[in-house]
């Protein structure tokens, strides 16, 4: 049963998280938009039901780290009594004058999709790679910089739940 539609995606029920637990991981580089982007999947898992004691938070350096440390904290809980049914891993990436945003990004969307495969636990790609701050300023919500301003923040914790459920 689906009722939330964002930017025309249906979305799972609103009590769908209440038994879950979810890690969010996230960069200190680009914090202004970072943090606005970790609020919005926070707020959202909070309106679907998750506890809020079932939310952590983790912050790594930049957006090369997110992998490593996502493998990392969720192979810690994975012994223990709740382990976390899916991480989110937020960062922004905006495209300088050298190769960095080319060599980062890749590593970082690679490195993502593999811990989720390698430990079977849903990972979800809270990375925007932007080519200017105002564009990722938008997609974090921001209608000061643009009328068709959206937090992705908020499709992730969508998504988070739904992968966590799938089945
Ligand atoms: N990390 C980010 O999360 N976003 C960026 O836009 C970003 N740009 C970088 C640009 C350069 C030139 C360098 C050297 C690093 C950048 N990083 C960025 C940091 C990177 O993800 C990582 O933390 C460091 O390379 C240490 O492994």
């Amino acid at each position: 049963m689906h009722d939330s539609t964002v930017k025309g995606i249906e979305f799972a029920t609103k009590s769908a998280g209440k038994d879950l637990r979810i890690l969010i991981v996230h960069t200190r580089w680009n914090s202004p938009i970072v943090n606005r982007l970790v609020e919005g999947a926070k707020q959202t898992l909070l309106e679907s039901g998750v506890l809020a004691e079932n939310i952590v938070l983790h912050n790594v350096p930049g957006a090369y780290e997110l992998p490593f440390a996502t493998q990392k904290l969720l192979k810690a809980s994975a012994g223990s009594t709740k382990p976390f049914d899916a991480a989110i891993s937020i960062g922004v990436l905006i495209k300088g004058s050298t190769m960095h945003f080319e060599y980062i990004a890749d590593a970082t969307s690679q490195g993502l999709m593999r811990v989720g495969l390698d430990l079977g636990i849903p990972v979800i790609f809270g990375v925007l790679t932007c080519l200017n701050e105002d564009q990722a300023f938008v997609r974090a919500g921001d209608s000061s910089r643009g009328s068709n301003a959206h937090n992705h923040g908020i499709d992730w914790a969508h998504t988070a739940i739904e992968m966590a459920t799938l089945g």
